[in-house]
């Protein structure tokens, strides 16, 4: 496991500091290894006192560190004072490592962390800096008023850093602009509205540091880093009664549950196939879908690439279900989603008139689309037609339907497709409703 060397303050309310720092590189899959310059009393609301751990600690944790454990990467977050700056730059001039600088100096409350002067020396020896928009003028002196300004910035601190990024999240500028001594590269900012920001600059370079370390490669480490903060932010966790955290596990347990969805639908298909289904399905033949409890796109949905398709009374299908495997039940599920997010798991099946009637008899929740009603716009936009149509069904309902169906048009066969929380509970429904077709 490759190792990240954090030199950063601590935040008691968990948020930013090396609690951030600790949570991103574990998350990302590096050991962390750290270094406490400071300890901060701090709520979401403010700082309360700041503690800078004397010099001495700072250099004895360097040595306990140095003199006995690898690693391969250098952090550098909140450092307080100048005595501290220097015990670090002495131990960076030497240390022959990648060093990512954070140069901190406010925290998001607006509480002063580190002297804003200190940084310049640092700077140098640096391999990346990344300095918000108020970081960055400090550094230079200059004001930033528009992104022409941000361009010449971070070529003014791309004159002495190696490397640098200068994030405008905080600003108006909707870009980060990374500077690597010889290009430009402009990033826009997909602007999340939330509160829950705590975090997000120190969890950015520390991830940009993992990345790095496990690709060897900057600009690469800035993408997935930006993708990383991005996820972190959008799953924010609210905290207190001001400025609540990023989530750094996020993007993980989004990945986690990609396994799991997987395998549910395996075995979900074996005991569909059991219930010798073949009669039931449409003669478009079917799908079965498990998206991601926050799906966004059809990246975020698994299904069966080639469909499940019937042979007599049995089913068959030629793939495994993999993500973006389903793109017609996949977006039926998608938008059933925006209505009633609860809903993960979608099928088709085979429309027969005294089957719809048996199951409204039988209490569940059924929805309707007419295929006849469909806007000659959407029509004739591929793969719309679903969407319109179950977003249609959707907005008549108060609660998650277990059905919905169409009586199709011309050349559209008519379909009832079954919803559920997930593939136990769509294999739950057609047990009930298989009887009603025979
Ligand atoms: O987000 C910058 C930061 C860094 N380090 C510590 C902090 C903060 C923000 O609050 O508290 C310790």
């Amino acid at each position: 496991m490759k190792r990240v060397l954090i030199i950063a303050g601590s935040d008691s309310s968990g948020g930013a500091g090396i609690q951030a720092d600790i949570k991103t590189a574990s998350a990302i899959g590096l050991y962390p290894l750290t270094v406490i310059t400071a300890v901060t009393s701090q709520n979401t609301k403010g700082v309360h006192r700041v503690h800078f751990v004397p010099e001495q600690d700072i250099k004895a944790q360097l040595d306990a560190i140095t003199d006995d454990i690898e690693f391969n990467v250098v952090k550098i977050g909140m450092l307080g004072d100048r005595a501290i700056a220097k015990v670090v730059l002495d131990f960076i001039k030497k240390c022959n490592k990648q060093v990512i600088l954070d140069p901190v100096m406010y925290a998001q409350s607006g509480g002063k962390l580190s002297e804003e002067n200190i940084f310049k020396d640092l700077i140098k020896y640096c391999s990346l800096v990344t300095p918000n928009y108020m970081e960055a003028q400090k550094i230079t002196g200059k004001k930033i008023n528009s992104l022409k300004d941000f361009r010449t910035t971070a070529k003014e601190i791309g004159k002495i850093a190696k490397r640098v990024l200068v994030k405008g999240g905080d600003s108006d500028i909707d870009y980060d602009i990374y500077y690597d001594g010889k290009d430009i590269y402009e990033f826009k900012i997909d602007r999340i509205s939330t509160q829950n920001t705590h975090g997000t600059g120190c969890s950015l370079a520390t991830a940009i540091a993992g990345y790095f370390a496990l690709t060897g490669d900057y600009l690469e480490a800035i993408k997935k880093a930006r993708e990383f903060v991005y996820y972190s932010l959008k799953n924010g966790i609210p905290l207190g009664s001001r400025f609540g955290t990023v989530d750094q596990f996020a993007l993980l347990r989004k990945d986690a549950q990609r396994y799991l969805c997987i395998k549910e639908l395996i075995s979900a298909y074996e005991q569909l196939k059991n219930l010798k289904i073949g009669k039931i399905l449409p003669e478009v033949q079917s799908n079965l879908v498990y998206s991601l409890s926050d799906a966004e796109d059809l990246s975020d949905v698994a299904g069966f690439n080639g469909r499940i398709i019937s042979v007599g009374d049995d089913i068959f299908t030629p793939s495994f279900p993999v993500f973006g495997g389903s793109k017609h039940i996949g977006r039926v599920i998608l938008s059933a989603k925006r209505f009633f997010p609860q809903l993960n798991s979608a099928m088709a099946l085979r429309y027969e008139k005294a089957v719809i009637e048996k199951i409204k008899k039988s209490g569940f929740v059924v929805g309707f689309f007419d295929r006849k009603k469909e806007p000659k716009e959407i029509r004739e936009k591929e793969g719309s037609s679903l969407d319109w149509g179950v977003t249609t069904a959707c907005r008549k309902l108060k609660n998650p339907p277990d059905f919905i169906y169409d009586e199709g048009s011309v050349g559209k066969e008519p379909v009832i497709r079954l919803f559920g929380k997930n593939p136990s509970d769509i294999i739950e429904k057609i047990r009930k409703v298989k009887e009603f077709y025979f």
